[in-house]
C-alpha cells in the first residue's frame, strides 16, 4: 500500500510535528511516499518545477492520499483536486480551532472522506479503523 501524505509547507509549518506523528502511525499500514512532510528540514535544492513534477508522480503512484487540512495550504488543496481527478481514495483529517473549521470545498466534497478530530490519538484511531476495520 503506497500512501501519499499531504500537509502544509509554505502554507505554514506549525503542524509539522503532528504530521511527523501521523506519518509514523501511517507507516504501520504501508509505505509513506512523503515522509519529508513531517520534517522541518525540507529539501531546498530542488526547483519548484522539480518538486511539483516529483510530487505529482507520487500522487499518481499512490494507492491512497491522506491529507491533514487544518492549516490552509494551496499545495494541499491542489494535490487533493488532482487526486480526485485521478480517482484516488482520499481521507482528509482536520481540527477545528477557535471555532474555525476547514473549507466548505473540502467538507462539502462527496469525493472525500473527511474526519474531524481533536487530538493526535483520535486521528490515530480514525486511521486504524479505516485501514484495519478495528477501533
Ligand atoms: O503550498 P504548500 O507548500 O503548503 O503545499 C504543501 C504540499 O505541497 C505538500 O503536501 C507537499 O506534498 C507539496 N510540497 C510543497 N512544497 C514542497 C517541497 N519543498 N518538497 C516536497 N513537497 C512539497 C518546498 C521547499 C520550500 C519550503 C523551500
Amino acid at each position: 500500500m503506497k500512501i501519499y501524505f499531504s500537509g502544509s509547507i509554505r502554507g505554514g509549518q506549525q503542524d509539522t510535528d503532528l504530521y511527523h506523528e501521523l506519518i509514523k502511525a501511517l507507516k504501520q499500514y504501508g509505505t509513506v511516499l512523503t515522509e519529508h512532510i513531517g520534517s522541518k528540514k525540507i529539501d531546498t535544492n530542488s526547483s519548484d518545477q522539480e518538486i511539483h513534477d516529483r510530487d505529482m508522480k507520487w500522487v499518481r503512484e499512490s494507492d491512497i492520499v491522506i491529507a491533514e487540512v487544518t492549516v490552509p495550504s494551496l499545495g494541499v488543496g491542489y494535490e487533493i483536486g488532482r487526486a480526485i481527478h485521478l480517482k484516488k481514495p482520499i481521507i482528509c483529517l482536520y481540527r477545528s480551532i477557535n471555532g474555525k473549521t476547514t473549507s466548505a470545498m473540502i467538507r462539502g466534497c462527496s469525493d472525500l472522506q473527511c474526519f474531524e478530530y481533536a487530538e493526535l490519538n483520535d486521528a490515530k484511531t480514525i486511521l486504524k479503523k479505516f485501514f484495519t476495520g478495528n477501533q
